[in-house]
């Protein structure tokens, strides 16, 4: 039944990639470009929306657009990620279903934008009052608090996330948001104390630099010149479009809101300021008692609160305890700049984990009853640099992880949908990166076992071991596993430059550079200045070391970087799973950070590694809509005489008589076992239009009757 509806006519280019015809990567991209063009960013396939980054402000996000999608179908009107946002969270209040909203796409593609357009829409269309204002206003104004001090400018993102994020917004029985929980994932800590030609810092040393007032400048020992400071870099501190100073304004007033404390945000303040002062702590070679800038150890031992001639001890010597003794080494100048830089790393991320926390006190559920929950993931997205090391290897995995669960949720389940309602179904091929997951986190012999592994064996253990053990056993695979040598995501040749491993990732290769892979690993920190760290009159500081605590000596090792990792993205996926999932597919338009340019090869290569053909043909094969009997026949009734004001006998039935009076062609829909499946979404605008003529005779008719009474 081809119906032309309004809704289809105004429409630049499809709006839902189902119904693209006919369906070719060229064409698919075309459409994306079209669209595009036409300032439509967002364009469906069937439920998930691709959103493009338009690197410039549209005015489509304004109160009035709000109520424009609030309370109407997905497919009533034009895409936008409002709908998602509405449908995710009507789904939670009038089904009681938790959601999550899963956001995926390449670094700078728009995650991060588009968690905070579906938090504001939902926060605007939930309830209201005093009380339930506050909650949403603490929600929201954690995200500036936290971009502050862990995102920071890439060359990909002048804005990017280097912390994986996922909160869940909770809500009880009316819908009416009541508080939230934030969940962190490894920050890029190594960022603090340098930085890659091109990038920056953390925002906070810049907005701190730039925004506070000459008092606090002073009061923290700080000159607002960047140039003073070694761990900024230079060559990129101020960037185009961020207002430092503005945004300090911003940060400080959303401390406030979300409830930290003056003498709160006074101490982070003297951490933040106490991470510049170390990094230009120097050492010299000659006379290692005095060889320090004492300036600035000084400042930094008085901003903390700690006795100059403790933190002095703990660069100079190294203590190691093992049972019952206590043996000291000289540290080297080298090595008391490393033991500086990690230092400055350990203060910086965890302060970072300490604002979550403080940040959940403050947001969480007063009651305890169950709560509704919508789940909002934003992470780091998929990146290649020139120089790639652990992080991004970390990062990579994660979203390993995330294309894992599109693939198992959407494509996989898909499938399996059809046969558990018995519907008939061919079946679609479809790259599963599980093999490239199991690589890297397989607990035998997965990268990040044997990383752990050469991290505790006793000998000589270095990077370079490490990476001779990973080329062993991966090749040893590739030779007598013929499955594995097959799909093998581990690639050596002779090509790849010294100390480097190469991992075929779904979204590209990568080329990893093993230095420091041990080191970020093992993330450990001396104790003698856990120790220091821990006598610091400062109580913020004092809370961030406990195990500096003398009473309270661990000799156990505490679980690696990679480990805790793999661990509590493992939990995330499992909690993930338990959710009703909505996906968001940010896609980048061109490298170049900018507005109106879309570069086809870059725009291509997303489309071909997010499977969205693939996404787009399982929906084709099958059918595009599906809903229970009961809300479809609920919907529709009006139009049929017999179902219409009421149908006394099994929901299917009805829906059946339904469709058979509206002679709507068998070919296009199939009754499952609970659910009614549409092929066509144009079967469904149809019966959408004509829903809408009825209610406007109706409503017609209401008037008729009414001016008749007048
Ligand atoms: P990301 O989160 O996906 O990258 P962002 O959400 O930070 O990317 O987006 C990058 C930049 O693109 C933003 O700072 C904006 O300038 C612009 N942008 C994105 N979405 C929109 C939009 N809807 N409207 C206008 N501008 C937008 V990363 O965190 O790096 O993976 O790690
Ligand atoms: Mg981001």
């Amino acid at each position: 039944m081809e119906v032309k509806t309004s809704l289809l006519d105004n429409m630049i280019g499809v709006g839902d990639m189902v119904l693209l015809e006919p369906l070719t990567e060229d064409s698919f991209i075309e459409n994306l470009r079209n669209r595009f063009d036409h300032n439509e960013i967002y364009t469906y396939i069937g439920s998930v929306v691709i959103s493009m980054n338009p690197y410039r402000s549209l005015p489509i996000f304004t109160p009035e657009k709000v109520e424009e999608y609030r309370n109407r179908n997905f497919y009533e009107l034009s895409p936008h990620i409002y709908a998602l946002a509405d449908e995710a969270y009507r789904s939670l209040r009038d089904q009681d279903k938790d959601q999550c909203i899963l956001i995926t796409g390449e670094s700078g593609a728009g995650k991060t934008e588009a968690s905070k357009l579906v938090m504001s829409y939902v926060a605007a269309v939930c309830g209201k009052g005093q009380e339930v204002n506050k909650v949403k206003e603490q929600l929201l104004q954690s995200n500036p608090v936290l971009e502050a001090f862990g995102n920071a400018k890439t060359v990909r993102n002048d804005n990017s996330s280097r912390f994986g994020k996922y909160m869940d917004i909770e809500f009880d029985f009316k819908g009416d948001p009541v508080g939230g929980v934030i969940s962190n994932y490894l920050l890029e800590k190594s960022r603090v104390v340098k930085q890659p030609r091109g990038e920056r810092n953390f925002h906070i040393f810049y907005q701190l630099l730039s925004g506070a007032s000459d008092d606090t400048l002073r009061k923290l020992k700080l000159d607002r010149d960047f140039s003073k400071y070694n761990y900024l870099s230079l060559d990129s501190a101020n960037v185009n479009g961020l207002d430092d100073a503005a945004n300090f304004r911003t940060v400080r007033n959303a401390m406030q809101i979300v409830g930290f404390m003056e003498d709160e945000v006074q101490s982070v303040l003297e951490l933040v300021a106490a991470v510049l002062k170390l990094g230009n702590i120097e050492f010299k070679p000659e006379s290692r008692s005095n060889g320090y800038d004492e300036s600035h150890l000084k400042e930094m031992c008085e901003l903390l609160g700690i006795e100059q001639s403790v933190l002095e001890r703990a660069f100079s010597y190294r203590t190691v305890e093992a049972k019952l003794e206590k043996v000291s080494t000289t540290l080297n100048v080298s090595q008391a700049y490393y033991a500086r830089d990690a230092l400055a790393k350990n203060l910086y991320s965890r302060l970072f984990s300490w604002l979550v926390t403080r940040i959940n006190e403050s947001i969480k559920a007063q009651s305890k009853t169950r709560h509704k929950v919508m789940g909002v993931l934003d992470i780091y997205g998929f990146e290649i640099f020139e120089d790639n090391s652990f992080e991004q290897f970390i990062i990579n995995y994660c979203n390993e992880k995330l294309q894992q669960i599109f693939i198992e949720l959407t494509l996989r389940e898909e499938q399996e949908e059809y046969i558990r309602e018995d519907i008939e179904w061919t079946n679609i091929e479809y790259f599963n990166n599980a093999v490239i997951c199991d690589l890297i986190e397989n607990n035998q012999n997965g990268i990040l076992a044997m990383l752990d592994e050469e991290c505790l064996r006793p000998g000589t253990v270095t990077d370079i071991t490490f990476l001779d053990k990973l080329n062993t056993v991966c090749a040893e695979h590739q030779h007598f596993e013929s499955r594995l040598s097959k799909n093998s995501k581990f690639l050596t040749d002779h090509s790849l430059p010294h100390s480097c491993f190469r991992i075929q990732h779904y979204a590209g290769k990568v080329l990893y550079r093993v230095e420091g892979f041990m080191d970020k690993n093992n993330d450990l920190l001396y104790r003698d200045l856990s120790q220091a760290m821990y006598k610091a009159n400062h109580k913020l500081i004092k809370q961030l070391f406990p195990e500096g605590n003398p009473a309270k000596v661990n000799l156990k090792r505490p679980p690696t970087a990679g480990f805790q990792f793999k661990h509590s993205v493992g939990t995330l996926m499992r909690n993930l799973q338990t959710k009703n999932p909505n996906y968001i597919r940010c896609v980048k338009p061109n490298d170049k950070k900018a507005p109106r340019i879309f570069t086809d090869s870059l725009v291509r290569h997303q489309v071909a590694y997010l499977g969205l053909m693939e996404n787009v043909r399982v929906r084709r094969a099958g059918y595009a809509y599906r809903q229970a009997y009961e809300p479809c026949l609920e919907r529709y009734k009006m139009l049929c005489k017999q179902t219409w004001p009421h149908w006394k006998g099994p929901t299917r039935e009805g829906v059946e008589v339904l469709m058979a009076d509206l002679q709507v062609s068998t070919e296009e829909f199939a009754y499952g076992n609970s659910k009614i499946f549409i092929r066509n979404p144009r079967t469904l605008f149809s019966l959408e239009e004509k829903r809408r003529g009825c209610l406007e005779n109706l409503a017609a008719l209401i008037q008729k009757i009414y001016r008749g009474w007048k």
